[in-house]
Order: structure tokens, then C-alpha cells, then sequence
């Protein structure tokens, strides 16, 4: 069974971070470890709290991983400062790692700032030491804005961007259009140096998207550890989202989970079948 590594934050409400990865991880067939940056005290209203790992634990946490496993893919999630970010950029330079999905997450679903740090305090340290290892970097629209300082409003911008992205030394970068006001449709594009593809669908018209952006990556890295090429990763892990969020439910007040085992769970109380409003 091929073994894939989330380096990620808790989410308490259980819907993103490293409990939204190791979901998509089982769902994909794919054995999931995790090494725990942060935690976070969050329902589906909003995060209250942001507790960072002390760095050297994180650390300890990666060494122990490796010391012992092959681990065939890793995902990176919340890494709320610049000493954690420099802590796993070391210890993954250390240990080789095959495949690396870095989703450079700096705020939640809700609008809350999952860093303990100013974000351009941490903007150098993301673009000059974490990007660069990327196997492939998978930002939406606010962070690819924060990330290069442009303004995204199309989906040439989206290419410039990606442009931009893939110069910093990722291998390939999958700009999300999710965040662009594209009548009923969302188109992501992967850059891969050479060219551009284009992944357009219809928008799953659900508020239950808390965690969606982990759950591509986690499903992007399981498809990477089972030899996917990037294109069919992508192509994969989109279609996964689509069937979780077509199949969403609300646990809380706010804003839901997709449902990381839509295609198992069709019928899961509370459940449309279409993702609920
Ligand atoms: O979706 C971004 C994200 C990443 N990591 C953690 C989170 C969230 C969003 O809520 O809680 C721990």
C-alpha cells in the first residue's frame, strides 16, 4: 500500500487540516500518517484559537516518520511561521522525499488567519525555501494573489501567475479558479513549465465547502503516490472533490464539510445528493 505523509494542522470541527487529509487519504486507498504542526480550535462558524507545535517537535515529528517509513508522497498544509516552515524545508531537504503537494494555506474557509505570524513576515520564507521544493504547489486565487503580489481577476492572470510560480522553482502549479466569478463554472490550470491545461467544470453550488482546499491536495498527493502523471492527478482529484462536495453535509451552523466518502456514503443522513445550500 503506498504510504502518503500530511504535514498539516488539526482542525477540531474535523472538516480540513490533517483530519480532512487522512479522510481523503483512506478514501483514495492510500495508508496516511501525520505529522501535527499546529491545532486549531475551530467549529464550522470560524477558528477561535492557533496553537503552533514548538518547531523542533515538529521536526522530531518528521524524523520519526522517515527514520522509519517509506513514505511514497507528502502534503504540506498549515505551517503557521517562519520557524516551522524552515523546520520542515530542513528536514524534508534531509530525508528524499519523491513527491512533494504544497498547499501554501495561510487563511481558513471562514476569513480566519491560520498563521501566529504577520504573512508578510512569513512571504519570503514561503516563496524562497517551501516553493521551491515543490513537486507541485496548489494555491487559490487570495493566496496566489498574496504570493506574487498580482491581482487575479481572469484566467490570464491565473497563467501570469502561474508563470510566476513556477519560476520560484515549483515543478508545476495548480492555480484553483474556485474564488473567480465564473457563472456556474470553475476552471483550475496547471502549468507545468511547458504548457497549460485547463480544467473546467461545473460549480457544486453548496455552502459546505470548510476544507475543500486540503482535501484537493490530500486527493492530488494519494493520486501522485500511486503513479499518476500531475495532469491525471489533478484531472483525479478534481473529480474526487466533485463527488464530495455533490454529496456535502452540515454537521454545525456553518459552512460543512464535503463529504470525504461521497462516493461510499451517497445516502448519508442529511444529504441531498446534490450538496446541500
Ligand atoms: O483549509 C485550510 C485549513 C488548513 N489547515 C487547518 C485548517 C484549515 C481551514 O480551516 O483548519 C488546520
Amino acid at each position: 500500500m503506498k504510504k502518503v505523509l500530511t504535514i498539516a494542522g488539526s482542525d477540531s470541527s474535523g472538516g480540513a487540516g490533517l483530519q480532512a487529509d487522512l479522510k481523503t487519504f483512506a478514501a483514495s486507498g492510500v495508508y496516511g500518517l501525520s505529522v501535527v504542526t499546529g491545532v486549531t480550535a475551530q467549529n464550522t462558524l470560524g477558528v477561535t484559537g492557533v496553537h503552533p507545535i514548538p518547531p523542533d517537535f515538529v521536526g522530531k515529528q518528521i524524523e520519526a516518520v522517515f527514520d522509519d517509513i517509506e513514505i511514497d508522497a507528502v502534503k504540506t498544509g498549515m505551517l503557521s511561521n517562519t520557524a516551522i516552515i524552515q523546520e520542515v524545508c530542513e528536514k524534508l531537504a534531509r530525508f528524499s522525499v519523491p513527491q512533494l503537494v504544497i498547499d501554501p494555506v495561510m487563511v481558513a474557509t471562514s476569513g480566519d488567519l491560520l498563521m501566529d505570524e504577520r504573512i508578510d513576515k512569513v512571504l519570503w520564507t514561503f516563496r524562497n525555501l517551501l516553493i521551491p521544493m515543490a513537486t507541485v504547489l496548489t494555491p487559490n486565487i487570495p493566496e496566489t494573489e498574496i504570493l506574487t503580489g498580482r491581482e487575479i481577476e481572469s484566467i490570464d492572470d491565473m497563467k501570469a501567475a502561474a508563470i510566476d510560480l513556477q519560476s520560484l522553482g515549483a515543478r508545476n502549479v495548480v492555480i484553483k479558479g474556485g474564488h473567480l466569478n465564473n457563472e456556474g463554472v470553475v476552471v483550475d490550470i496547471l502549468f507545468d513549465g511547458n504548457g497549460f491545461f485547463e480544467y473546467s467544470d461545473r460549480r457544486v453550488k453548496t455552502r459546505n465547502t470548510h476544507g475543500t482546499g486540503c482535501t484537493f491536495a490530500a486527493a492530488l498527493a494519494a493520486g501522485l503516490a500511486k503513479g499518476l502523471t500531475v495532469h491525471e492527478a489533478v484531472g483525479e482529484a478534481k473529480r474526487y472533490i466533485r463527488v464530495a462536495l455533490e454529496n456535502s453535509y452540515s454537521v454545525g451552523r456553518g459552512g460543512g464539510p464535503p463529504n470525504h466518502f461521497g462516493e461510499l456514503f451517497r445516502m448519508a443522513e442529511g444529504c441531498s445528493g446534490k450538496g446541500q445550500e
